[in-house]
């Protein structure tokens, strides 16, 4: 597979953008949703910041307060047993089983614009934040899908009751409305088609299971956007392979003659994060036709192994330009890369079912 990293890469790095909170430091602008509008690539950037603590015994972590709007800092000890702290991405707590009790940063999106698709201006101002219960612990990983003029937006919602999926639209990048939660926890990886297919919307998601199952694929329809139903099970993990740990949707799927190309990604139980591929039927998406046998991009480059957390290349969106798939994407959850690829090297890399 012929892969085109740009030279520039990575294309936007937290250096790049000023803290919108006092006190804090961008830590991270990646996996991006990437939208096409008034003839310029809008990268929806996750952007994640964190408190700056001066003890190094203490870990300072981020949640919204619903009251005030601002952000409130709970201070938590290094030493507490009831904690672990191991994971850069979260404070677990040993005595819930685990679970997620506190996220180290929080995330918003902010938008960065760009006429080449290479150089990007990013907006000084947060274009979703956190505004409610679920959003506590932050928004994140956003996808677009453009239907008509209108632009829908969902992202991961953050907080102590669960990670969710909620959704906005918009026509100009500006006004937003904002739609409620489309998917309840454990969700996450939400992509939805750019047109019905048979007279209905289809959705693929990624629900996280607590008590069975292995986080994976699923697809649901609806005739609205927003209620979503008969859920099937789409894609599973393979063992021994990339994609062995855990899947969830990329990218806006693209159709093509030969079906709906789907990018996901897909990471191992250390969490190696790769993209790969999958071909599903025009007419009935729930029908897997190909799969990518190795990934169509894994973490190679330095920008890609080394960071915040490293070894990660994550897409949330790409530009189709005939052959050409643009694809931006996530590196080691720090920065924003861009890789091209062939459209037909991608489909010919696939086995059939
Ligand atoms: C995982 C990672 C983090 C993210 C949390 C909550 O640990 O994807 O980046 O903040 O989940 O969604």
């Amino acid at each position: 597979m012929n892969i085109y990293r740009y030279e520039e890469n990575p294309i936007i790095t937290p250096a790049d953008i000023q803290p919108y909170h006092k006190g804090f430091q961008v830590i991270g602008a990646f996996n991006a949703g990437v939208a096409e509008y008034n003839g310029e690539t809008l990268l929806l950037l996750r952007v994640a910041e964190q408190p700056i603590s001066d003890d190094p015994n203490k870990v300072l972590a981020p949640v919204y307060n619903t009251g005030t709007g601002k952000i409130d800092l709970v201070e938590l000890d290094r030493k507490d047993e009831r904690y672990d702290f191991s994971d850069p991405r979260v404070v677990r707590d040993v005595t819930q089983n685990a679970t997620f009790a506190y996220l180290t940063s929080i995330s918003y999106v902010r938008i960065a614009r760009s006429k080449d698709g290479h150089r990007f201006t990013i907006d000084n101002e947060p274009f979703i934040y956190p505004s409610n219960e679920q959003e506590i612990f932050g928004v994140e990983d956003p996808r677009v899908t453009q239907i008509g003029e209108d632009y829908y937006i969902y992202f991961s919602v953050v907080s102590p009751k669960g990670i969710g999926e909620s959704m906005v639209s918009t026509r100009d990048f500006s006004n937003v409305t904002h739609h409620g939660m489309i998917f309840s926890p454990d969700n996450k990886d939400v992509l939805i088609f750019p047109e019905k297919i048979g007279g209905k919307y289809y959705a693929l998601h990624r629900p996280t299971m607590k008590s069975i199952g292995t986080p994976e694929i699923w697809i649901a329809e609806s005739d609205n956007l927003l209620y979503w139903g008969n859920h099937k099970h789409l894609l599973g993990l393979r063992q021994g392979m990339w994609d062995s740990g855990r899947i969830g949707g990329g990218a806006v799927p693209i159709k093509t003659d030969k079906g709906w190309l789907e990018l996901y990604h897909g990471a191992t139980m250390e969490h190696r994060y790769c993209m790969g591929a999958v071909l599903l039927d025009l007419e009935h998406p729930e029908k897997v036709i190909a799969r990518s046998a190795a990934p169509v991009l894994e973490p190679e480059a330095d920008y890609e192994k080394k960071g915040f957390f490293g070894d990660v290349v994550f897409s949330c969106g790409v530009v189709v330009d005939g052959d050409i798939v643009r694809m931006y994407y996530g590196v080691a959850d720090t920065s924003m890369a861009c890789a091209e690829l062939s459209l037909q090297e991608i489909l010919d890399s696939l086995v059939y079912e």
